[in-house]
């Protein structure tokens, strides 16, 4: 993997000339001037349909855009990802989510090892565990079997099974699924309020089991057990995901109760390891091993397809030049299904984490911008929302359009209906309104002449507002893995061609230390050096 500034490219330096050309080109004209557009810029693979052609490119666009992965030797450097080199350099680690879901008789290795016969391992952990669980073999300590189940984690330990199960619950089981993460005493005693300690399993996870929100949460939620239930039944009801076998030990969990998991694993790519124990509960593990097919599916897509038609690189091509060229901040993701209402605040996480760094491979500050801040909500309840800033305000916000072609429960009217909006939306982003438009219809409604006059301009839309849109055959475990992978592809490529490290987390770290020293003072009831701001509400909030 090399050190490359991508604004000492050629093709950087041509694409700047090439925005100058295009920026005010309209995507209406470039529909109107080519009829196979819709053609050239999309991309069928397997179950994924996507059409990225209501974007502001060209073809060379795009040829400039691939010469800059090229230039930036993605190419190698997705080698390197794959094979295992220790391509996160500031913690010396491989970034190995993808030997997760590798068949089963690859060879991945790590340090000189070959790490598929262990996590094949524990696959087979996870699946027993699961199917006891689920089959009411396994039981609780009164010889109940389990009804509930509690994930105690945070950030990647927590937003990764959440949106999924979310994602998946078509496909859930009679377990009752809940999620503990935050240190808010709050969000712990609401959900432990109702459940019965005899029939309620937890699992708490942490790659690192020292996270001070988790273990609070684990500790409170282990004595509210002990209130009840003697200390040797613990090991009945709790199970913890960690690499940090000593630590689990030493909170009370026994060693067979352990589902390990490695430091190559970064926290925000987890989920496909036993940190996803959750998901595997709630949806069962064919489901489980589904979502892994998906995601080894869209991994080979990555590895093996020319640039050009490769979802990954374009997509984060396609990003790069809206960040970098035309200077847009954000980019909205949404999609038109209710299941997945949690996977923008997953993306959240996984792109902004991965990518909101300021400071090179070479350890140099950039003088480009990197990532790009995420947000969204599904469709359509986002149009009655924030649409209008997307459709009418000052800023440039590319948006990821996701859509599935059939429903899940078949109601066919309200598919049509979901979908027709997903469509319009894409086609009014694109086209807007112009003034003359506005006039025609304003006029053909009855409005007179000086109310058209007066109304006019505040109807108008320019449109030119770019939209990618991602259509799959339908929401299931298998394309669930292929979408996650998508993007989690999308944010090495930015990566890569940012010349940052995506895969460490410095800003996430300083957080976790940053609350010691108050709460020390929160205990001793007095306020120490602080700036006057700090000092002045934290007496006020001790007094
Ligand atoms: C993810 C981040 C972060 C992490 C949490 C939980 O990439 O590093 O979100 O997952 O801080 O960490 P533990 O799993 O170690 O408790």
């Amino acid at each position: 993997m090399k050190n490359i500034n991508p604004t000492s490219t050629e093709a950087w330096k041509e694409l700047e000339k090439h925005f100058k050309k295009i920026r005010n080109e309209h995507m209406r004209d470039m529909f109107s001037d080519d009829e196979n557009r819709a053609e050239k810029f999309s991309i069928l693979w397997e179950d994924f349909y996507v059409d990225y052609s209501k974007n502001r490119i060209t073809e060379d666009t795009r040829s400039l855009l691939l010469q800059l992965a090229e230039e930036c030797q993605l190419e190698e450097a997705i080698n390197d990802y794959f094979s295992g080199e220790a391509i996160n350099r500031t913690e010396n680690r491989p970034v190995l989510h993808t030997a997760l879901r590798a068949a089963k008789d690859a060879e991945i290795k790590v340090r000189g090892e070959n790490v598929l016969p262990e996590v094949e391992e524990v696959k087979t952990k996870i699946k027993d565990f699961s199917f006891e669980v689920i089959s009411g073999a396994r039981k609780g300590y009164t010889g109940k079997a389990f009804t509930d189940v509690v994930n105690i984690g945070i950030g990647g330990s927590d937003l990764g099974p959440v949106m999924v199960t979310e994602s998946l619950k078509f496909y859930k089981n009679h377990l009752n699924m809940h999620f503990i993460s935050n240190v808010d005493g709050d969000h712990v005693h609401e959900t432990i309020k109702d459940l019965n300690p005899e029939t309620t399993l937890f699992l708490i996870v942490s790659k690192t089991f020292t996270t001070m929100e988790t273990l609070s949460n684990a500790t409170t939620v282990r004595e509210w057990f002990l209130r009840s239930v003697p200390e040797k039944e613990v090991s009945k009801h709790f199970v913890a995901v960690s690499t940090n076998l000593e630590k689990v030990e030493s909170f009370g969990i026994d060693r067979n109760n352990i589902f390990p998991m490695w430091d190559w694993v970064g926290g925000r790519f987890s989920l496909w390891s036993a940190v996803g124990l959750s998901i595997s509960l709630a949806i069962g593990y064919d489901n489980f091993a589904a979502l892994l097919d998906g995601a080894r599916k869209m991994d080979e897509h990555f590895k093996n397809t020319s640039f050009k038609e490769n979802l990954p690189v374009q997509l984060a091509l396609l990003s790069i030049w809206y960040n970098n060229f035309f200077k847009a901040e954000s980019e909205a993701v949404i999609p038109y299904s209710q299941y997945l209402n949690r996977f923008p605040s997953y993306l959240q996480q996984a792109i902004m984490e991965s990518n909101g760094k300021s400071v090179d491979r070479n350890g140099e500050r950039v003088d480009y911008e990197t990532g790009t801040i995420i947000w969204g909500e599904p469709g359509t309840n986002s149009q009655h929302a924030f649409f209008q800033l997307i459709h009418q305000g000052t800023k440039l916000i590319p948006a990821d359009f996701i859509g599935f072609k059939r429903s899940l429960f078949g109601d066919k009217d309200h598919q049509d209906k979901l979908m027709a909006n997903f469509f319009a939306q894409t086609e009014a982003l694109l086209n807007g309104k112009n003034e003359d438009e506005v006039e025609e219809e304003l006029k053909s409604k009855g409005f007179r002449r000086e109310e058209v006059d007066r109304l006019k301009a505040f109807k108008v839309f320019e449109g030119n507002k770019p939209t990618t849109t991602i259509l799959i055959e339908k929401l299931t475990p298998e394309s669930m893995g292929k979408l996650i992978a998508l993007y989690e592809h999308k944010i090495f490529v930015q990566g890569i061609i940012w010349n940052i490290f995506s895969y460490d987390q410095w800003g996430v770290e300083l957080g976790k230390q940053l609350a010691s020293k108050i709460l020390a003072e929160f205990g001793e009831k007095e306020v120490s050096d602080h700036d006057s701001s700090t000092g002045t509400l934290l007496k006020y909030y001790l007094k």
